[in-house]
């Protein structure tokens, strides 16, 4: 784990898991079509989202998962994009239940209370006003890969549009401080 101030900061965070580059760039090379009420979310920005913590002291998280044994996790993105709700397209993810339960049982007691609805793993890739039509949406794509870390991202709202910070990393598979 690395990266955090000693400050004592409140921040917005949420865990999530980075998909590597190669599927960022498949990902990124789906149709992408401007059009009014379509807000798609920046490559840079795609992410899974295990769990969002609101505001919360990233020192508190750091110490509820800095000691725990982490299992590891293989995620299949895919079959086809598609829609979660009336307004959220996505990816569906299948492989991150345990490592999702496990994070979630971890910081349980940070930040906002935890989503009664069970974990739908899935990667945004736009979200919909108005129930805007969207024209990605069935587009076959599948893709798999191992999960060799967790993040915890700080999410900053700017003029540009919403700012994702890689606070530290907890790395999944093995007992921290072992080799
Ligand atoms: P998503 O994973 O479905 O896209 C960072 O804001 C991420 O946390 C987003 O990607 C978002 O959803 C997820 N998230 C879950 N609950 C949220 C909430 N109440 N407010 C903002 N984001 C939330």
């Amino acid at each position: 784990m690395s990266g955090f101030g000693k400050d004592g900061r409140v921040t917005r965070l949420f865990l999530a898991v980075w998909p590597p580059p190669e599927i960022v760039e498949r990902l990124a090379a789906l149709p992408r079509t401007e059009q009014a009420g379509v807000r798609w979310v920046p490559p840079e920005n795609l992410h899974l989202t295990l769990r969002f913590l609101g505001q919360a002291d990233p020192e508190d998280v750091d110490a509820s998962l800095g000691h725990l044994e982490l299992p590891t996790a293989e995620v299949t993105l895919g079959p086809a994009v598609s829609r979660l709700g009336r307004s959220v397209v996505v990816i569906p993810a299948t492989g991150l239940d345990e490592l999702a339960a496990v994070v979630r049982d971890a910081t349980a007691m940070i930040g906002q209370p935890l989503d009664p609805r069970p974990f739908a793993g899935h990667l945004t890739l736009a979200r919909l006003k108005h129930r805007a039509a969207c024209g990605v949406a069935g587009a076959p794509f599948r893709a798999t890969f191992p999960v060799t870390s967790i993040a915890l991202v700080e999410s900053t709202q700017t003029g540009r549009g919403v700012e994702y910070t890689t606070l530290g990393r907890y790395v999944v598979g093995r007992v921290p401080g072992t080799p």
